[in-house]
């Protein structure tokens, strides 16, 4: 018999046809409501799981899944998976990196560009019926070009939006993470490592790309805007709960700050109301990753780790290879 596969959310139906030809399918193509417990109950009849990035699987799910082997997340970032228990329960988590990398960074790009240079602003304003003549000093923004960019969190998509800044924009990078670079891969995306104090008093964009975690909770809140430029921006593209929406709300009210572009917010899709308050925020509903072919190619990669796992044994993005090994 063929393993039982859920899909939790609507996909490519090339990749649910794909899944098909290997395993007992269950997919979800209209978008179900989950609750906890219908998640729980859903993917405890199952021996393996196609997840979003956003259904948990905790130590409570799992203790009601003893049938559950692998989880694959169709996203890069997997806060929603607690891998150690995951790995206690012996459910092998993969995740869906490098395919999604150049497409987020160019996100990431375009949402400084448009809160440095006031894009929507200006756009609301145009359709608003509000130009009615040029003006010198109308919507004027903040440069980018030759400006100082700083990037916290320097993964694989943090270096990508680093070498954006440093070759096409000429911008000096600053850089924090938990770890220093190789010497060749700062000069590979021209990038300084600095404290997260140097970046953020430097820095005239700030670019958050780092993994959320309990130690990443609020790595911006009022204290670290107060740190800032008032003509910085601040760009979000890492994940909600990562900046303190509060704090930034009132800091672009206030114009503490100049300007900031968020895809993702603590609590998404609901939006902290004072955040829709402020003009001088771009807002966007997580779709950083949101190409066509970059989606469709971490659907197949969620699809290939599930294939390889039940197949041979493997994975091509494993997050507890020591899972792997025991079995
Ligand atoms: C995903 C993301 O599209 O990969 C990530 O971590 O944030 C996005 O690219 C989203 O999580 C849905 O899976």
């Amino acid at each position: 018999m063929k393993p039982a596969i859920i899909v939790s959310r609507p996909i490519y139906a090339e990749v649910i046809d794909r899944l098909r030809n290997h395993f007992e399918v269950t997919a979800h193509q209209t978008d179900p409501e989950w609750t906890l417990a219908g998640w729980t109950q859903a993917l405890s009849a199952h021996d393996g799981a196609l997840t979003m990035g956003i259904e948990p699987v905790n130590d409570a799910v799992l203790s009601a899944c003893p049938r559950l082997k692998i989880c694959a997340n169709l996203s890069v970032g997997y806060n929603n998976f607690d891998v150690p228990a995951m790995t206690r329960h012996r459910v092998v988590a993969t995740n869906a990196p490098d395919v999604l990398t150049e497409t987020t960074a160019d996100f990431g790009f375009a949402l400084l560009m448009a809160a440095a240079r006031r894009v929507t602003e200006a756009e609301r304003y145009v359709r608003a019926g509000h130009w009615q003549k040029w003006a010198l000093d109308m919507l004027p923004g903040m440069a980018v070009h030759g400006s100082t960019l700083g990037i916290i969190g320097m993964g694989r998509i943090g270096q990508a939006v680093a070498r954006r800044g440093a070759l096409g924009f000429g911008m000096r990078v600053l850089y924090h993470n938990r770890s220093r670079l190789s010497a060749e891969a700062e000069a590979e995306c021209r990038a300084s490592y600095v404290t997260k104090q140097a970046l953020l008093e430097q820095a005239d964009h700030v670019v958050l790309v780092l993994p959320y975690s309990k130690e990443s909770h609020h790595t911006i809140g009022a204290a670290e805007l107060a740190m800032m430029k008032p003509t910085a921006t601040l760009v979000n593209i890492a994940r909600g709960g990562i900046v303190d929406d509060a704090a930034l709300a009132q800091a672009l009210l206030s114009g503490q700050i100049a300007a900031a572009g968020l895809d993702v917010f603590e609590g998404e899709p609901s939006v902290h109301p004072d955040l829709l308050k402020a003009s001088n925020v771009v807002l966007a509903p997580h779709i950083g990753s949101s190409t066509r072919a970059t989606r469709l190619a971490m659907a197949h990669l969620a699809a290939d780790n599930l294939i390889a796992f039940f197949e041979k044994g493997t994975t091509l993005t494993p997050l507890n290879p020591e899972v792997l090994a025991a079995i």
